[in-house]
């Protein structure tokens, strides 16, 4: 079938672009010396995780959301460098300024990815194709794309042929193509719903787009057995909507050793507040939600926020909120190491309370439009 006849059939053409390897590709345009070595971002401290790996670092095995330590060991060669996230930004903005050029509906969905809608477009390979062109020359940096009939398609595809990829897939297509995958590689399905499908077998996209729907229902329920089933299939009908205008801004700082101690773990989100306040007011922002992030030595980060009646700018009034929000904070079983007065605490659980402790957090206040 020619694609120009598949295309004809489809309600929409749906594009999904992904740079290839982000940050670590940005550095290595202002250091085109570090080109086909193993480039890792990562933090600086002895807790951090990898941010970005590139390709031929991920050849040693280091990926995403690894511990640093571990990727130092797994490829000691390796250049590490810290994250540069100003520079990041501004790398994202200038690529996604080029996407918005070349269709009309865009929706941005983090700094490296969006979906483009291109319904309508005369030959939406072509155009996409005129668009990596464009990012490459102009910015210097690679990306990969996934055309198709829906978000879904489009996002898989994209991910498919990674890094450089370009693939164009009808829905039917996707579901040959991923058949005996398995059921994790469609977003949406995550760990924990892998691990419950293959308590029922089932292991594969097809597999799961094959179970009938009164033992899937059983195990998740009617709604969600039905949409894990649509996802299995490939079937997706969310439209490609301009992103809200909500934006967040956050400080965070991670530590090099645990902190249990409840002042000091005070004064420092104090700090963050300062910081991210002082950011704000540069800007001329404000935020009505306040959150707070929260990472723990076992790498499990908690999130927690509080949206108020009006937008707030000053430490005064976010300091507060930020610090009700940490006392209050409880990870299941863990309470009793946090022992600053929360209401709702519990007893001292007992010994296993010692092998936990903090080591991050963050603030952040989500500002709207
Ligand atoms: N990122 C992060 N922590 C993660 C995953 C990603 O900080 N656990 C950041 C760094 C990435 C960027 O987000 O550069 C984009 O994420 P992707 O998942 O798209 O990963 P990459 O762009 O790095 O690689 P690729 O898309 O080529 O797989
Ligand atoms: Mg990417």
């Amino acid at each position: 079938m020619r694609p120009v006849t598949a295309f004809a059939e489809w309600p929409h053409i749906i594009g999904h672009i992904d740079m290839d390897a982000f940050y670590v590709s940005v550095e290595i345009r202002r250091r085109p010396e570090l080109r086909g070595q193993p480039v890792i971002v990562a933090g600086t401290g002895s807790r951090s995780v990898v941010t970005t790996a590139s390709y031929e670092a991920r050849r040693f095995g280091v990926g995403s959301a690894m511990p640093a330590a571990r990727a130092r060991r797994l490829c000691p060669q390796g250049v590490f460098l810290a994250p540069d996230f100003a520079y990041y930004r501004e790398a994202s903005r200038q690529v996604m300024s080029m996407v918005r050029a070349t269709v009309e509906t865009v929706e941005v969905v983090g700094l490296d990815e969006a979906y483009l809608d291109l319904t309508g477009l005369a030959d939406p390979p072509a155009t996409m194709r005129r668009l990596v062109a464009e990012i490459e020359r102009t910015a210097g940096l690679g990306c990969s794309i996934g055309i198709g009939p829906s978000k879904l398609v489009a996002k898989v595809a994209s991910d498919a042929e990674k890094p450089r990829g370009f693939v164009v897939l009808s829905r039917e297509q996707a579901c040959q193509r991923f058949g005996a995958s398995p059921c994790g590689l469609v977003p949406g399905i995550g760990p924990k719903t892998v691990e419950r499908l293959r308590a029922l077998r089932v292991d594969t996209l097809a597999a799961l787009a094959a179970v009938p729907a009164a033992a899937l229902a059983a195990r998740f329920g009617p709604r969600l057995a039905a949409e894990l089933q649509r996802r299995a299939r490939f079937e997706d009908d969310s439209p490609v909507t301009e992103e809200r205008k909500v934006i967040s801004e956050s400080r965070e700082v991670t530590f090099d050793e645990d902190i249990r101690d409840p002042e000091r773990l005070e004064a420092i989100l104090a700090q963050l507040v300062d910081r991210l306040c002082d950011g704000l007011r540069a800007q001329r922002r404000r935020g009505r939600t306040v959150g707070i992030k929260v990472r723990l030595d076992d790498f499990s980060t908690h999130t927690r926020a509080r949206t108020l009646a009006e937008a707030v700018a000053s430490a005064d009034r976010v300091g507060p909120v930020a610090l009700e929000l940490l006392r209050r904070f409880e990870p299941r079983g863990r309470s009793a190491c946090w022992g600053c007065g929360s209401p709702a605490s519990s007893p001292p659980t007992g010994p296993t309370t010692s092998s936990f402790s903090w080591f991050s957090s963050e603030v952040s206040a989500r500002t709207g439009a």
